[in-house]
């Protein structure tokens, strides 16, 4: 255990697909997003995943929006931020990226890139492949290292393909979302053939949907991994139980790495790890 690196938690805070309906935490204006992704911070969290959304509560990708939350987060904490690309199914290509704009003290320090399409419950996530090089070209642009999010197996081979084409640098960051309807189940087998797939000397996280994200917390902890929690991905801390903000998933994620003997990344520690600049 004292050989692995510390474990990176990554607080997938919003997401683009729960309501304030099913739970009053989610937050939605960049002061929520802020004061949560400061306690997140303080209960363990080296980095955020942001979504936006518009004052109403509609998934966005607005530069703007994307601007203010920034803002509000690096007033109250240095915690890294990653921004989605993925957005809502059914956004274009630029609205996706809306993100992508945001340069100097306003910079995230890493976008995410699906590198296929899936299905996505009912709906489809499209990620056709000039699309996925599209958004792998502005990544790069904009100087930053993505977080290669993997909903199926496939998609880890496209991300072979994509170094081969010079759209990525390998060794890579990658995350195994699993769990989501009509793509890869969380299973720990799926995670272990997963983890053994990446390019030697890659890193990656795991981001468990629903009732799997916590127990994956411990499975990725043993593995030597990183990983996520957060409303994005799972609104309960436990059955029935929901968590009062993403600070509260992070807190039993940070509990939960400890006990597998692990120490905490801090931001400082997960830009290296992650190779950031
Ligand atoms: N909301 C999903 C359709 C990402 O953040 O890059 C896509 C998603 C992935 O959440
Ligand atoms: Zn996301």
């Amino acid at each position: 255990m004292s050989a692995m690196p510390p474990m990176v938690i990554t607080a997938a805070m919003v997401g683009a697909e729960v309501t304030r309906a099913q739970t009053p935490a989610l937050p939605i204006t960049a002061e929520e997003i802020g004061e949560d992704a400061a306690k997140c911070r303080e209960a363990g969290a080296a980095m955020v995943h942001i979504h936006v959304r518009t004052p109403e509560g509609k998934p966005s990708q607005d530069t703007e929006l994307f601007r203010a939350a920034i803002r509000a987060i690096r007033s109250r904490c240095d915690v890294l931020i990653q921004v989605s690309t993925g957005g809502a199914v059914g956004m274009s290509v630029d609205e996706r990226c809306g993100p992508l704009k945001l340069t100097g003290s306003d910079r995230p320090d890493m976008a995410t890139l699906s590198t296929g399409t899936v299905n996505f419950g009912d709906d489809v996530f499209w990620n056709p492949r000039p699309l996925v090089r599209d958004i792998a070209t502005r990544i790069k642009a904009l100087g930053l290292r993505p977080e290669i999010e993997c909903f199926d197996a496939g998609m880890v081979d496209e991300a072979y393909a994509l170094e081969k084409e010079g759209f990525l640098a390998f060794p890579a960051h990658f995350d195994f979302v699993l769990g989501v309807g009509g793509a890869l189940a969380a299973r720990p087998e799926a995670l272990d053939f997963l983890r053994g797939y990446v390019p030697a000397g890659s890193t990656w996280t795991c981001a468990a949907m629903g009732r799997h994200q916590l127990p994956f917390v411990e499975l990725s902890a043993e593995r030597g991994g990183n990983a996520r929690v957060g409303i994005e991905d799972n609104i309960y801390l436990s059955k029935g139980v929901l968590a009062k903000g993403n600070y509260e998933l992070v807190a039993e994620a940070a509990r939960r790495a400890k006990g597998k003997g692990r120490v905490l990344a801090t931001p400082q520690e997960a830009r290296e790890l992650l190779r950031l600049s």
